[in-house]
């Protein structure tokens, strides 16, 4: 049997790291270079916990390389968004009508762990403490820093840039040959902030574990996820400037507590290390990344957030990170495939889908800051999800084809919209939505829109 081509991968985070357990078991040679530490020996961050939402297509990806099981092991089950509005009572809104359809809080560490395991139990080769800084492509070289500061140079024959938003191929493959490159900065960032766990280990969270919780502030919100070991990581997303309150109107220490002493207070009490944490942490910015092309010929391609970042505000970054990695191995292990065609044909099935998802993850923040407690919006809601229940061959709410489908992301845009002006037009039909005669309503949905596309 001939020799399946070696594939160098930079980058170990969700989307590199699952390429390399994918190829590395289907018998590639596999080479992983990574800046950060080898995760086996702790956390690094300064121990920082960083969590993440996992849906059905991050899922789906990490059951074909064996992995979920290992990393659910790890996750807190979320099952919907717990609101939390000033003089109410705090709000479970399910993700799904039952436990079937709900999310996974996963600490990025805890996820690189269990990949960088399987990948090396299948025989793939990782480098930590070596950050990529430029590449050859002439010569087919990768030259590379390690951790001590030594200087080395590496051959390539395939090379995947898996090395996230800032991606040091990306810049390399640019100074080539451009690729087309867009970003669009949001003007919001954010910060990542920490609900410690409690001492009682019978009882180590301070909220409810069992969801995502969201404090929206309609020009801003902040938003709290489980850990496994009681805590939680919560993240403030505000606008960077203009009006206040802006990241520049809270840089001095004492306006920041004070803004959390009048609009969170509830959550100010759970951080004792608010000041010090809220002073140490850096603000991150947010935007999309969009590139015209992903590839240099046959000889690298980028994937993951490398490829296009998105904001972070349907939680799909990493699930559509993982859908490229599987999508990716799919293609290079296609025996049909031309080799020297296999990158370009990746980036034009995948592109139109990642797309998609940057359009539908900035629609998301609108929905999240403010409509959640928008009354029309709750209407809306209402309606559609009643019609998802009586004609569920007909009519599924975006947000469950985006997060518990494998349906194509673009699919799930175009066939939200045409839902979305059908639902339009049947609450003008039906002043009181409350006292709509559903069967009618079912009868009328089924005549107006085709019946859903089978999942893949
Ligand atoms: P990364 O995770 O960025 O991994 C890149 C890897 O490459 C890193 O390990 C890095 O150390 C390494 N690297 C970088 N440069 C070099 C170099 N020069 N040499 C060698 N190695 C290098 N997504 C979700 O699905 N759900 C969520 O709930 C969610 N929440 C988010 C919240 C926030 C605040 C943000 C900012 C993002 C969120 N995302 C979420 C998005 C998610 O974090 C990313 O989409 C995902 O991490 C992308 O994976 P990746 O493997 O492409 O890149
Ligand atoms: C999810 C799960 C960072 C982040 C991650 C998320 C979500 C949100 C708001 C944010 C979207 C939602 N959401 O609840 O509609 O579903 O991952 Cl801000």
């Amino acid at each position: 049997m001939p020799s399946l081509p070696a594939i160098t991968i930079i980058g170990a985070g969700p989307a590199g790291a699952l390429l390399a357990t994918l190829l590395a078991r289907a018998g590639h040679p596999v080479d992983v270079f990574e800046r950060r530490p080898d995760p086996e020996l702790g956390p690094g961050e300064g121990g920082r916990s960083i969590n993440l939402a996992l849906a059905e297509r991050g899922l789906h990806a990490l059951r074909q390389a064996g992995v979920a099981e290992a990393v659910l092991a790890k996750a807190v089950m979320m099952r919907g968004r717990i609101v939390h509005v000033p003089g109410q009572p705090s709000q479970l809104l399910r993700y799904g009508p039952d436990d079937r359809e709900v999310l996974w809080s996963i600490g990025r560490h805890q996820l690189s762990l269990e990949l960088s395991r399987a990948a090396r139990l299948a025989g793939a080769s990782f480098h930590f403490g070596h950050s990529l800084e430029d590449v050859d492509f002439e010569r087919s070289q990768l030259q590379l820093r390690t951790g001590e500061g030594h200087r080395m140079t590496r051959p390539f024959a395939r090379l995947v840039g898996a090395d996230g938003a800032g991606s040091a191929v990306r810049a390399a493959m640019q100074a080539r040959h451009p690729l087309g490159e867009r970003f669009e900065p949001l003007d919001h960032a954010y910060k990542e902030l920490e609900i410690p766990a409690g001492r009682d280990p019978a009882a180590p969270f301070a909220i409810e574990a069992h969801g995502l919780h969201i404090w929206p502030r309609q020009s801003y919100m902040t938003i709290a996820l489980p850990n496994h070991d009681g805590s939680f990581t919560v993240t403030l997303f505000l606008p960077q400037h203009g009006p206040a309150p802006n990241f520049d109107s809270v840089a001095a220490p004492s306006a920041a507590r004070a803004l959390f002493g009048e609009e969170f207070p509830d959550l100010l009490a759970l951080m004792p290390e608010f000041d010090t944490d809220f002073a140490a942490h850096p603000v991150g910015r947010l935007g999309t990344l969009y590139l015209q092309q992903w590839h240099l010929g046959a000889q690298a391609v980028l994937i993951g957030d490398a490829a296009h970042a998105i904001v972070p505000f349907h939680g799909q970054g990493m699930n559509c990170s993982l859908e490229d990695a599987l999508e990716l191995a799919e293609t290079l292990l296609d025996p049909t495939e031309e080799p020297g065609t296999l990158f370009a044909r990746f980036q034009q099935r995948r592109k139109p889908q990642t797309d998609a998802i940057a359009a539908m993850a900035l629609e998301n923040y609108i929905e999240m800051r403010d409509s959640v407690t928008d009354p029309e919006f709750l209407a809306r809601r209402q309606l559609a999800a009643e019609l998802a229940r009586v004609a569920p061959q007909h009519f599924m709410p975006r947000y469950r084809m985006v997060t518990f489908t494998r349906l194509p992301y673009a699919y799930a845009m175009q066939r939200g919209r045409q839902q979305d002006q059908w639902l339009g037009e049947l609450l003008r039909r039906y002043a009181d939505p409350g006292g709509a005669d559903l069967a009618a309503a079912a009868a009328a949905t089924r005549l107006q829109l085709a019946p859903l596309q089978p999942p893949s």
